[in-house]
């Protein structure tokens, strides 16, 4: 029955879901719908009834004393009582399975850092160690070094940085930590179900599993609006003049190639830091 009644998120034209997490907030989303039917069509005919009944039909029987039935207190307490269910036994469980109850790390967690700025996003990467490099405000460099990594602070070395390009492997738990270098941001991936303002000088931490690549993904919408255009990052929050350029890509890759993209990613790094012994 819960079920059943959450499948109308099917009908409202929500984006593919492709995390674990996504489909329990379709369902809210549905649920919360059928409220919003009940209260509108319901409303919808006390509205007309009052006009028939008060208005252009009857003007010599209306009488000042107003209503006498208690049907509209009843009607507002069965509403109460529904959205009371709502928020205790659906959102707040909910919220607190995707939003606090932070998972625990282990070896096969993926744990990123992402900095926005206007108007991109940094994407921060551990490196082979698996621990993040030290930043710092004052080794900030808008051209080589947007989020003032330290490379000679331990585990830092090995450290990736990217703009825009955000990797992950399907079906492995992710831990993002989010901040921002200036205004907020509101790091959003419609299709993971995630959404998340990032504020300055605070490191928030999202979490969610993946659980379709980008290749099934692609398969998915063909044939809709959507076809050919991968998973994107966007900015949910107006943050600037160039606020609608602030896009980012996400690419949901097999385990195979999630490990081929970083040994890419780490053999450039190596060859950036030749170049800098020359
Ligand atoms: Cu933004």
């Amino acid at each position: 029955m819960i079920e059943l009644l959450g499948n109308l998120s099917e009908h409202l034209g929500l984006p593919v879901n492709a995390s674990s997490h996504g489909h329990m907030l379709d369902q809210m989303n549905g649920w919360v719908h059928w409220l919003m039917i009940i209260l509108f069509v319901g409303w919808g005919i006390f509205f007309i009834l009052t006009l028939v009944k008060f208005g252009f039909l009857n003007k010599e029987k209306v009488d000042c004393e107003g209503v006498k039935s208690h049907a509209g207190t009843y009607g507002e307490y069965a509403v109460i009582l529904f959205e009371a269910f709502l928020l205790v036994g659906f959102a707040v469980p909910l919220w607190s399975l995707v939003k606090t109850d932070l998972p625990d790390v282990t070896d096969e967690t993926v744990e990123i850092r992402v900095v926005a700025q206007q108007f991109a996003w940094n994407i921060h990467y551990p490196g082979i160690d698996g621990k993040f490099g030290r930043t710092y405000a004052t080794l900030v460099d808008e051209e080589v070094n947007p989020i003032g990594l330290d490379r000679s602070s331990p585990h830092g070395a090995d450290d990736i940085v990217t703009l825009n390009q955000m990797h992950l492997p399907v079906n492995k738990q992710t831990i993002i930590y989010l901040s921002s270098k200036d205004v907020i941001h509101s790091f959003s991936l419609p299709e993971m179900r995630v959404k998340q303002d990032a504020i300055p000088g605070m490191s928030t931490p999202i979490f969610f599993t993946p659980i379709m690549t980008t290749d099934e993904f692609l398969l998915e919408i063909k044939g809709s609006a959507r076809e050919g255009k991968g998973f994107e990052i966007a900015c949910a929050q107006l943050c600037g003049n160039s606020h609608y350029r602030m896009r980012g890509f996400l690419t949901i890759d097999t385990e195979e190639e999630y490990n081929a993209w970083l040994d890419e990613e780490a053999e450039l790094l190596e060859e950036e830091g030749d170049d800098d012994d020359w």
